[in-house]
């Protein structure tokens, strides 16, 4: 863990990976071949790679294989499954999805993450130490999918009056932007309820890098569930990649939460630059008031988002995260 894996070793765990993949395919046609029993409604509510845990229903958790030319399969998904014996399915089919969350691979191919949410929640804690431009990917995201998106700065409790400062002038300009940022403890279990009331008849997901306190957030938002939480590395100050398996669990008021596996680097889906520029929905009242109709805002005479940004009505910080990403097209 923490290691960076070779090219050539990507490839290698690629090539493995896609001969389980096959290989997993295949006993799926085959066990659907043998089996009778009828197509049913469900729901996958946990994906570790190609391995689904579905659940009926009435409640019931199967554990299924995924059969072959349905693509992924993610966390969220309604499906149609066939029981192929005592406490095991098939998934054949994959229902049209609401929405879908995408990000790219430890190869930086494009996969799906969860499917059917309608609220992410962006965690940040003192440590590990968060990045905005992290931050700002994820509510592309959110703004492209046209999801709501919530803040939430876990672990307050190491955070004396001057780190509490140091955050404010870091993160203090997105609640003016138009995102909530709520202050937590997943630990002392303390500001847990506007977390819960923006989860209520909702599917939310937990996004953030690796060690933030996802996990311990949705513990400590299901008593009744142990969720494996691990510790900080001392020794690298980065979390342990703690989480593997995608995982969905309905909460006692209602709603559902998934918790993720923890990123080290997000990267939306962004078509051109248009997109990128909705993606920062402070920028809307200015986009097509520059002088010229091309205008990349890079520095050109009588951009408008340079002059927000000079009269103080975007936030610098914003345009220049802009900049860079609209470089990376
Ligand atoms: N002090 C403090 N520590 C916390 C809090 N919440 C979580 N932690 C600790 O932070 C570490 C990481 O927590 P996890 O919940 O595993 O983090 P995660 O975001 O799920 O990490 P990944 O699964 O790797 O993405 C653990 O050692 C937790 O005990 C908190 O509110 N305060
Ligand atoms: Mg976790
Ligand atoms: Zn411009």
């Amino acid at each position: 863990m923490g290691r960076r894996l070779s090219q050539q070793q990507r490839q290698r765990i690629g090539e493995i990976q896609q001969r389980r993949l096959q290989q997993a395919a295949q006993s799926a046609e085959q066990l659907l071949q043998q089996s009778d029993s009828p197509q049913q409604p469900g729901r996958v509510i946990s994906r570790f790679g190609r391995n689904l845990i579905i659940e009926d229903e009435q409640g019931r958790l199967i554990p299924c294989l995924l059969r072959q030319n349905l693509g992924h399969a993610v966390c969220g998904d309604r499906v149609a499954w066939q029981a192929t014996g005592d406490n095991q399915g098939v998934v054949s089919a994959i229902e049209p999805r609401r929405s879908v969350l995408i990000r790219p691979n430890y190869s930086g191919q494009e996969r799906p993450l969860a499917a059917n949410i309608d609220r992410m929640i962006i965690v940040l804690a003192p440590e590990p130490i968060p990045r905005r431009y992290l931050l700002d990917q994820y509510l592309i995201a959110a703004e492209l999918l046209a999801i709501p998106a919530l803040i939430c700065l876990n672990k307050t409790d190491l955070l004396d009056p001057a780190g509490e400062a140091a955050f404010e002038r870091e993160f203090g300009d997105y609640p003016g932007i138009g995102y909530a940022l709520i202050r937590v403890s997943a630990r002392r279990e303390q500001g847990l309820k506007p977390l819960l009331d923006a989860v209520a008849q909702h599917t939310a997901i937990l996004l953030g890098q690796s060690g933030v306190g996802k996990s311990s957030l949705a513990s400590a938002l299901l008593p009744d569930r142990e969720i494996q939480t691990g510790k900080l590395s001392a020794f690298s100050g980065k979390g342990c990649h703690t989480t593997t398996a995608t995982t969905l669990y309905h909460l006692p008021q209602g709603g559902e939460l998934i918790d993720s596996p923890g990123v080290r680097s997000f990267r939306p889906t962004v078509k051109d630059r248009s997109d990128l520029e909705h993606g920062f929905r402070e920028f809307a009242p200015y986009l097509g008031r520059c002088r010229f109709s091309n205008c990349q805002h890079k520095g050109e005479p009588e951009c408008a988002l340079q002059q927000a940004a000079d009269q103080g009505q975007i936030d610098p910080r914003r345009l220049e995260n802009f900049r860079h990403m609209a470089a990376n097209l």
